[in-house]
């Protein structure tokens, strides 16, 4: 993955299902290859087009894991919805981290990027969502999602939605905006919904 050798690596993850290897390690192996590819461009040994391309692959595999688990059953959670706030347009990491929770099992209604506060409010209504998720990467999106959550707070859905953000964020981003989460590792993420939707728990109240 970090040589970008697309070929390579859907012969090897065709292998590996083959050879019954859990295909959830699989796609943990090409993650970490992301990472390891996102670590190159901070170097400025890749370019924005290898980035691109990195996120290129990993879509192509979650297609082939998925095709290899269209027999299995998937769990049914309520649909989680997803976005990249308003005036931000950084989607890599949403595309990642959604295909991976699809891949878990999750109903996921993407709302693409710079989605203003309103469309987050409409999907949760429309879905009766109790997850939702955001994603910022610029300094001005911390505004986005606060004002976001605010108005989830006004539509009187915040106490029944639990609000996670990642991207470019820490604790002090989350303290910010008013968020009950946050996270970098999109890995974490599926534990954590599952966590609130299956138990029901909404463990962080902020409002
Ligand atoms: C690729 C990129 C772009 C591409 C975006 C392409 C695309 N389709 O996404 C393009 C060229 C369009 C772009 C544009 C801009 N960019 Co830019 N961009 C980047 C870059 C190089 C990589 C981001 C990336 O994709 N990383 C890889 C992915 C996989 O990582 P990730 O997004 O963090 O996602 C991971 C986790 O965070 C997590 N995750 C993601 N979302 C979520 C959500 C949840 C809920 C959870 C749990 C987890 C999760 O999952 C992923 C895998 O683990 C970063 C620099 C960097 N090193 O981060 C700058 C960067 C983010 N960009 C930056 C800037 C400033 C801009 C521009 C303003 C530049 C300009 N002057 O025009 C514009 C902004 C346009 C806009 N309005 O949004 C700055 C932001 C600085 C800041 N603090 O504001 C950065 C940090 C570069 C820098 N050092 O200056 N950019």
């Amino acid at each position: 993955m970090a040589r970008l050798d697309e070929t390579m690596v859907m012969n090897l993850v065709k292998q590996g299902l083959k050879m019954g290897i859990n295909p959830y390690v699989l796609l943990e192996e090409i993650r970490i290859g992301t990472d390891r590819v996102g670590e190159l461009y901070s170097k400025g040994e890749y370019f924005l087009s290898d980035l691109i391309m990195a996120s290129e692959i990993f879509k192509d595999v979650l297609t082939l894991v998925n095709q290899d688990r269209a027999e299995t059953t998937i769990a049914s959670y309520p649909t989680v919805v997803f976005g990249t706030v308003e005036d931000d347009i950084h989607d890599i990491g949403k595309n990642i981290t959604t295909g991976i929770m699809r891949y878990n099992g999750f109903d996921i209604c993407d709302l693409g990027v710079d989605v203003p506060g309103y469309k987050f409010v409409e999907a949760v209504q429309h879905y009766n969502s109790r997850v939702v998720c955001l994603t910022g990467l610029i300094t001005e999106s911390f505004d986005s999602m606060k004002n976001t959550i605010a108005l989830l707070k006004e539509a009187g859905l915040r106490s029944r939605t639990t609000v996670i953000i990642g991207g470019l964020v820490n604790e002090s981003v989350r303290n910010y905006t008013g968020a009950d989460y946050w996270a970098t590792d999109c890995t974490k993420v599926n534990e954590l919904c599952r966590n609130i939707l299956v138990t029901n728990k909404r463990i962080v109240q902020s409002s």
